[in-house]
């Protein structure tokens, strides 16, 4: 019996990704398609549904269990920002009916990408209101496994409020896992505070958060940008049936451009949770994630990389009432070729390069037609190969799922708790020590909290980097050598 996860976005950047995260859950079920489209009534709500999404009857508002046809499916999630111009969006687009307004806390004015205003204003003020939405929310699980946090460290809303929320959720709610994607700014960021909104947040992401995936918008256009490219190859060569990619690449490029980075991390929060919600025959759910992956609560940072690439559905696919035809299914990847492409630093979704550093844990969570001898296989070239802590060279957690993402056969979700995302976090803390050797820009922040805030979280950023760099650099004791006799 899968376990709820109630999701929740905040800020414009969480918000942007829950709805790509929504549209491709709905694609992921799309066996209830068909019911959506209010064309067949046959289609069911299952077990694997209920991780997600609950089924209400829409006139008395009341839930029916597993097992009843589909009457309207609503998200477990919480929808949180401080400028509403996102939420409405969803609500107003082919999304909306998945949210109510219990669902929902916003404000109009946004936290001007100040971390300081999220936190410490907006924080104390819809505190009990965010507390209020989530309750509603997990009173309506059963057994309620994780939150999943979506934010953006670089702005105000995402970076501060979230961070807050996050406490929050550690006190009301301690036996929840508190699972966290973070989109870490680019180092050529628009939002000139961004540092600061960054490291300020990333002490409260170690402090407070279970697991975290780190991404990183630099990282994640590149993936775009080969995703495109990807998918402009296989128009070309399929050209009739398959025009909507190219009608996808097109938008992405006319568009703000985050959709096709979005539907990156969709897709990593997609199978992160697919073990936890469909059948297979390793199942991995988030805790055991958790467990095997996080030896030190504060490191806790996964760097992720999908293998293949993911091609989105198409756009008309993923709306809500239409009918969601069977995806069709891409080439069959080889194991091999599936570990390579995960463990290349051009798939990671964090700037780093796993391969080249020391591992404290690694998983690879695959989907679809993968057998188990085959992964087996796949881990023993592993384990003789990468780079593990001596004190956890079986650190490998291997997870099989048989249901494929839309579109595939098969696909890979290598997760590595890593030492390389320390060089991540010094670019990071560069970046802030530029600006605050200076005190650039210090007073806006100052409004809202005590000047000691950048120096805790100066001090919080050095001592993650350097656990990470002494663990990468730690040589391994010694075999035990056994004396030759003397004669
Ligand atoms: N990947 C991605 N990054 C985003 C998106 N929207 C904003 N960002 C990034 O998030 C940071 C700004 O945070 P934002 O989420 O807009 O601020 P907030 O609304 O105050 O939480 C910058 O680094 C932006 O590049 C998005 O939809 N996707
Ligand atoms: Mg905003």
């Amino acid at each position: 019996m899968p376990r709820e996860l109630i999701t929740i976005q905040v800020g414009q950047c969480g918000n942007q990704i829950g709805r790509c995260f929504w549209q491709q859950a709905l694609a992921e079920h799309a066996s209830a398609a068909a019911a959506l489209g209010g064309r067949a009534t046959s289609a069911t709500y299952d077990d694997c549904m209920s991780s997600f999404f609950r089924n209400v009857d829409p006139r008395s508002g009341r839930d029916l269990g597993v097992g009843t046809p589909l009457a309207a499916l609503k998200a477990r999630a919480v929808l949180v920002d401080m400028e509403d111009g996102v939420v409405n969006e969803t609500l107003n687009g082919p999304l909306g009916e998945l949210f109510d307004q219990r669902q929902l806390v916003t404000d109009v004015y946004g936290a001007g990408n100040n971390w300081a205003h999220g936190y410490a204003a907006y924080g104390p003020q819809y505190g009990d209101a965010l507390l209020e939405a989530v309750r509603a929310a997990a009173e309506k699980c059963e057994s309620l496994q994780s939150f999943f946090l979506m934010h953006s460290m670089g702005g105000g809303t995402g970076s501060g409020l979230g961070t807050y929320l996050l406490s929050l959720l550690e006190d009301s709610f301690p036996e929840v896992l508190r699972m966290v994607t973070a989109v870490f700014p680019s180092q050529d960021d628009d939002v000139v505070t961004s540092p600061y909104n960054a490291v300020l947040a990333l002490r409260h992401l170690t402090d407070h958060a279970d697991c975290a995936m780190p991404v990183d918008n630099q990282s994640l256009l590149s993936i775009a940008a080969a995703t495109a490219t990807a998918a402009a190859a296989s128009s070309i060569a399929d050209r009739g049936r398959r025009s909507s990619t190219g009608a996808l690449s097109s938008s992405a490029s006319s568009g703000p451009g985050f959709d096709g980075m979005n539907s990156i991390v969709a897709s990593l929060m997609a199978d992160v949770t697919a073990s936890a919600r469909f059948p297979g025959s390793l199942n991995v759910d988030l805790n055991e994630i958790a467990t095997n992956l996080v030896p030190f609560p504060r490191m806790h940072y996964l760097v992720s990389a999908l293998s293949p690439l993911r091609v989105p559905p198409p756009p008309q696919q993923m709306a809500r009432r239409a009918s969601l035809p069977a995806p069709e299914r891409g080439p069959r990847g080889t194991m091999p070729r599936l570990i390579a492409d995960a463990l290349s630093p051009t798939r990671q979704l964090m700037r780093c390069d796993p391969a080249r550093s020391r591992f404290l844990a690694c998983s690879l969570l695959l989907r679809g037609d993968v057998t188990v001898s085959e992964a087996n296989v796949g881990v023993e070239k592993l384990r003789g190969s990468l780079d593990m802590v001596h004190w956890n060279r079986e650190g490998f957690k291997v997870g099989l799922c048989n249901v494929p993402p839309p579109g595939l056969q098969r696909s890979l979700l290598c997760l590595s708790n890593n030492c390389c995302v320390a060089q991540s976090f010094e670019d990071l803390r560069q970046q802030f020590c530029k600006l605050y050797t200076r005190r650039a820009m210090v007073h806006h922040y100052t409004q809202f909290v005590d000047q000691s805030v950048f120096d805790e979280a100066l001090e919080s950023v050095t001592a993650l980097i350097a656990d990470y760099e002494e663990l990468n650099t730690a040589p391994a004791p010694a075999h035990k050598q056994w004396a030759e006799p003397a004669f």
